[in-house]
């Protein structure tokens, strides 16, 4: 029986939910959020998208070439989001040649082990990565001024077209998936959905 990526959060919305659901995001939205919660995010997540970068190039490596236009407009979105960040954290003073913490390390380990794994399940990580971030920075609404900039990146509507161009590629790779693929594809969707909270939760930690 093949499933679509619809049906993935259809089947598991608590793991979603709390992916794309958190007390940083609520701060950021009520302008609560200590700005060594923030800088932590920034930073880390700066250096994850290093990681995500190298990610998708591979998933590029092995998509039919129908899907390269997406994907290339992907990379391509990546290139100015790291330029982003540097501006961002220069803004901040803060310096971004720092480690990676466990939280960080493991989700990048994680995006490597996905080298190994078929389209479709690279696929539907893929898709599953960027929903996270496009629903996380949209859900709770207009945020305090100061992160507006941040929601934004991720939560405007072209940003939400290209996810949905994703879910596409995913949900055309999965129909045509063996069984053992699609269930990859389901374990990785909620390994995301895991990493996901536990990256936020990280930031929320900081102090
Ligand atoms: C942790 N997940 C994390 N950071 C990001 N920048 C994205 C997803 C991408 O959208």
């Amino acid at each position: 029986m093949t499933f679509t990526c619809s049906e993935l959060l259809e089947k598991h919305p608590q793991a979603w939910q709390q992916a794309t659901v958190h007390p940083f995001l609520a701060g950021c939205k009520s302008g609560t959020i200590q700005d060594s919660q923030f800088d932590t995010w920034l930073v880390q997540d700066y250096l994850f998208v290093i990681e995500f970068t190298r990610f998708v190039a591979r998933v590029l490596a092995n998509a039919p070439a129908d899907n390269f236009e997406i994907i290339l407009g992907g990379l391509s979105a990546l290139k100015a989001e790291l330029n982003w960040f540097q501006t961002q954290a220069k803004e901040r003073k803060l310096t971004l040649e720092t480690d990676k913490q466990p939280t960080c390390q493991e989700y990048c380990e994680y995006l490597e082990e996905l080298a190994d794994k078929s389209y479709p399940v690279q696929a539907t990580a893929f898709w599953a990565i960027e929903l996270a971030y496009n629903q996380a920075w949209q859900l709770p609404g207009k945020m305090s001024p100061a992160y507006q900039e941040f929601s934004d990146r991720w939560g405007n509507p072209d940003f939400t077209e290209y996810v949905q161009f994703l879910e596409k590629q995913a949900d055309r790779a999965l129909f045509t998936a063996k069984p053992s693929e699609q269930q990859q594809a389901q374990v990785a969707f909620l390994q995301i959905a895991h990493l996901e909270k536990d990256f936020w939760q990280m930031a929320f930690n900081a102090s």
